[in-house]
């Protein structure tokens, strides 16, 4: 792979004394705030790091159609069905960007693709629950896309030009996605009989701890952020991300009248934030070893959904092969 990256000029051979050198001026370019860009030198590390983000980003926007996709035969109406396949639609398109700044560092789609169907490449927990009732679709756009965007606008600045650029328009969606959560949930909760209501609750009940996890482990057992935040990768840690989730969530389920699922949540004047409870993450490092309540389906569903796909993958190369050889002749 290396050999193959420096042929394609995504970096270059140096020796051990010019890497250090070139390590270092790379981390002045870092602090000084100037965008890194696909031919730009940069450390086999970050390259790295950056494969292994962009790519769990990428599965996680196409894993996350999944939960989504499983409500739009039963969508209450025209008007809802027509919002939740737009926006099922913008998590597709979401994955494809990411997949091609991913492929901005010298790695293949296809590789990426067969590492998630093979089960070896991470995406999202979040999208490892089920969609039990329609109010965990309104829970998906506030709670999920909230996080998202609480998570992704700071990558808008990250010091991956591609990455960079690709996180503007997947995050201007985002916001879409978070506000026709919301509107579905007050519709349910302010407008909806008392049985919406509870369902409304049933599902924060579920989704809570769950969207929390969604910043990944505490500060102190994040392996990666250090160096990830010394490259302008991550800007934030997980922990102050997930902090600012609560804090701009508690008063918006207020206002839908749903209690959030944690007796320790209570405002701190001292701090200026809200305390929160403990979170489980014996669940959060299950979900992650495969052992969630919908892991296998998630990954069957993608496994299944690619062999179907085999045939426009075989008519395309078969388009291109047959253009080439028509431009050769
Ligand atoms: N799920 O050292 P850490 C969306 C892994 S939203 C699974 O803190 P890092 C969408 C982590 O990968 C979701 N795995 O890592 C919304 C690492 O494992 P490896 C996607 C997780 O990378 C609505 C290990 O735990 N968003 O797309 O510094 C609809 C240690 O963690 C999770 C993004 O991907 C998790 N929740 O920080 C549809 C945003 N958390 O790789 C779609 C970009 C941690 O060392 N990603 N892990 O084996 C990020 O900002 C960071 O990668 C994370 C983790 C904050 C997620």
């Amino acid at each position: 792979m290396y050999a193959q990256l420096v042929e394609t000029g995504v970096t270059q051979v140096k020796s051990a004394e010019q890497l250090s050198g070139a390590d270092q001026a790379f981390q002045r370019r870092i602090d000084d705030g100037i965008k890194i860009e696909p031919k730009d030198w940069m450390p086999e590390a970050y390259r790295k790091t950056l494969v292994r983000q962009i790519s769990q980003h990428a599965h996680s926007e196409i894993v996350g159609m999944l939960p989504e996709g499983n409500w739009v035969t039963r969508a209450p109406s025209l008007k809802r069905k027509a919002i939740l396949l737009a926006k099922i639609q913008d998590e597709g398109g979401h994955g494809l960007y990411l997949y091609s700044a991913a492929e901005t560092l010298g790695v293949s789609r296809d590789d990426l693709v067969d590492d998630l169907l093979a089960g070896k490449a991470k995406y999202s927990s979040i999208f490892n629950y089920p969609t039990l009732n329609w109010a965990d679709i309104g829970m998906i756009g506030w709670l999920v896309d909230g996080s998202a965007i609480i998570n992704q606008i700071p990558l808008c600045r990250c010091s991956y030009g591609p990455y960079a650029r690709a996180m503007v328009r997947v995050c201007k969606e985002e916001s879409f996605h978070q506000r026709q959560g919301y509107d579905l949930l007050l519709a349910m909760c302010k407008d909806g009989t008392p049985e919406q209501k509870e369902m409304c609750q049933d599902a924060i009940n579920r989704w809570w701890w769950p969207a929390l996890m969604m910043f990944g482990p505490s500060d102190a057992e994040s392996v990666n952020s250090a160096q990830s935040m010394a490259w302008k990768i991550k800007l934030f840690s997980n922990d102050d991300l997930r902090q600012k989730m609560v804090d701009q969530t508690v008063p918006q389920a207020e206002y839908l009248g749903l209690t959030l699922p944690d007796p320790d949540l209570k405002w701190n004047p001292q701090r200026g934030h809200y305390d929160f409870g403990k979170i489980d993450w014996s669940e959060f490092q299950e979900v992650l070893k495969g052992n969630g309540p919908c892991n296998r389906d998630r990954l069957k569903a993608r496994r299944d959904a690619h062999a179907k796909g085999a045939w426009v993958r075989d008519a395309l190369s078969a388009y291109a092969a047959k253009k080439e050889a028509r431009a050769a002749a």
